[in-house]
């Protein structure tokens, strides 16, 4: 049994060409012209593009005295229906649970999951078991590490627990995520806006400016330059932290930035909304920011300099965002957007001119597939690849509205944005999940993926400099770890 995907133009992140796209049991098996089989779908005047990848979800999270209300059932479907097929979730232990007892919690929600996924694992305590369990999760397949230097108290890790798990990651050739927020000061100014009365949910963006990040962000780089080993910050949201991401990768540091769709496209005007429940919906972490900050993100997807755009999908209802009337530190943090980031890029990125359809594949896909370990599994349309693919339609519309998403919230933060561009098919492994208006998702089709350490790209600058100055390295003090 064989698809033909016919008359489409293929585009990936370096080529567009027309071809034909020959697909059994779930992996692209021809490329070319005049393909023929036992179903076609028909790509007329649409692209042929690698489902899109979001590494950055938390489906179903236990978060703030509640749970994120998108699960791996309504998570994965808003996925598809907007042309993702994989997403990368973070597993994160409670403090003092061991890493394999949370994997264990987080492998039980994802029966339901239509697409593929994968996790990231969280490093929110330090102690001997997590140094030992850093190495069975990367045997498991899961090999990057996310460590939050926000949300004290609580998630967050300090820099003494920070350069220990880099360290770890250096050796077993992982790659660390942070999330750059300074926690310390972020809880002292929530406090001091409190304290002069100011509780709403314009506030949040008060606690949380982006000299915060900006000052994480450089603190993460150069530590984890110590540690020998890369980084990918999450969720750049300011000129400051891409600022620094900029000059450490023009250093030779791998340092990778992913902005989110959010961040883009809506800025910090929407806490000034009137409407509590309008702008406590709008707070996450980072906050939106300004207009120059958006443009600075736009600029860093054109120029390299940020490689990946991801969602942080985390969603809460009207009534959870609720529980911080009074006190706007205890908003749930967290919007969606797993459903609308590939159209509203495409819109606001493709259309505009912003982007090419290459560099949209790039970011919305290829580029995150490489620095994970995917690559060519996932994120390319290559004879042995998985059929994760978007059948991309640019004359399609639709104007976005909580009335018809997936997404299992009474809201949506993109509400009356009109796209121009959206699926005409989705594929997840060969299953047609998405024609049109129709969705076909199938609960529990999603299957974990595992990666491999030792990905090349986890190689850092100051591992090479060990090689080739060894005296320098040692007057640092910091063993050549891992080469
Ligand atoms: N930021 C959010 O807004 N939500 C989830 C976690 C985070 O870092
Ligand atoms: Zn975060
Ligand atoms: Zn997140
Ligand atoms: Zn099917």
């Amino acid at each position: 049994m064989s698809t033909i995907i016919k008359n489409g133009t293929v585009v990936t992140a370096d080529l567009t060409y027309p071809a034909d796209v020959r697909i059994e049991d779930g992996v692209i098996t021809e490329i070319g012209p005049d393909l023929s089989g036992d179903k076609t779908l028909d790509a007329t005047g649409c692209y042929v593009m690698p489902g899109g990848i979001d590494p950055h979800t938390h489906l179903e999270m236990p978060f703030m005295g509640t749970y994120s209300s998108d699960d791996f059932e309504s998570g994965t479907r808003a996925a598809l229906s907007g042309g993702t097929t994989m997403v990368v979730d973070f597993c994160l232990p409670s403090p003092g649970q061991g890493l394999m007892d949370a994997l264990t919690m987080w492998d039980n929600k994802t029966g339901k999951a239509g697409c593929d996924y994968s996790f990231h694992m969280a490093i929110t305590w330090w102690g001997e078991e997590v140094w030992r369990q850093m190495a069975d999760t990367v045997d498991r397949g899961i090999t990057s590490f996310k460590h939050f230097m926000a949300y004290k108290g609580a998630l967050m890790v300090d820099d003494d627990e920070m350069f220990s798990s880099f360290q770890r990651c250096a050796e077993l050739g992982a790659l660390p995520l942070v999330h750059a927020e300074n926690g310390d000061v972020v809880a002292q100014m929530t406090q001091k806006l409190l304290d002069a009365g100011n509780s709403g949910p314009e506030a949040h963006a008060y606690s949380r400016p982006p000299e915060v990040e900006g000052e994480a962000t450089n603190r993460a780089i150069m530590i984890a330059d110590m540690a020998g080993v890369p980084l990918y910050v999450v969720h750049v949201s300011c000129e400051q932290s891409h600022e620094a991401i900029r000059r450490a990768r023009q250093k030779g540091m791998r340092v990778f930035g992913e902005p989110l769709i959010q961040h883009l496209t809506l800025d910090e005007s929407e806490y000034q909304n009137p409407d509590w429940d309008y702008a406590a919906r709008r707070v996450m972490s980072p906050p939106f920011r300004n207009k120059a900050h958006q443009d600075s993100l736009w600029a860093g997807l054109a120029s390299g300099s940020l490689q990946v755009v991801a969602t942080d999908h985390c969603a809460f209802t009207t009534a959870q965002k609720r529980t911080g009337i009074g006190n706007f530190a205890r908003i749930p943090n967290g919007t969606g957007g797993l459903e609308d980031r590939m159209p509203v890029l495409w819109t606001r990125g493709v259309a505009t001119g912003r982007l090419t359809p290459n560099e949209f594949v790039a970011v919305t896909s290829t580029n995150i597939a490489k620095i994970l370990g995917l690559y060519p599994k996932k994120g390319a349309v290559l004879v042995g690849a998985d059929a994760d693919l978007v059948v991309w339609d640019p004359a399609r519309r639709k104007t976005i509205s909580a009335a018809t998403q997936q997404s299992a919230i009474d809201y949506n933060v993109f509400e009356g944005i009109s796209v121009e561009g959206l699926p005409r098919f989705v594929l997840t492994r060969g299953h047609v999940a998405v024609s049109e208006d129709a969705l076909d998702v199938r609960q529990g089709h999603g299957r974990f993926v595992p990666r491999e350490a030792k990905n090349p790209v986890n190689r850092a600058f100051s591992q090479w400099k060990a090689i080739t100055a060894p005296r320098q390295v040692e007057r640092t003090g910091i063993p050549a770890s891992g080469v």
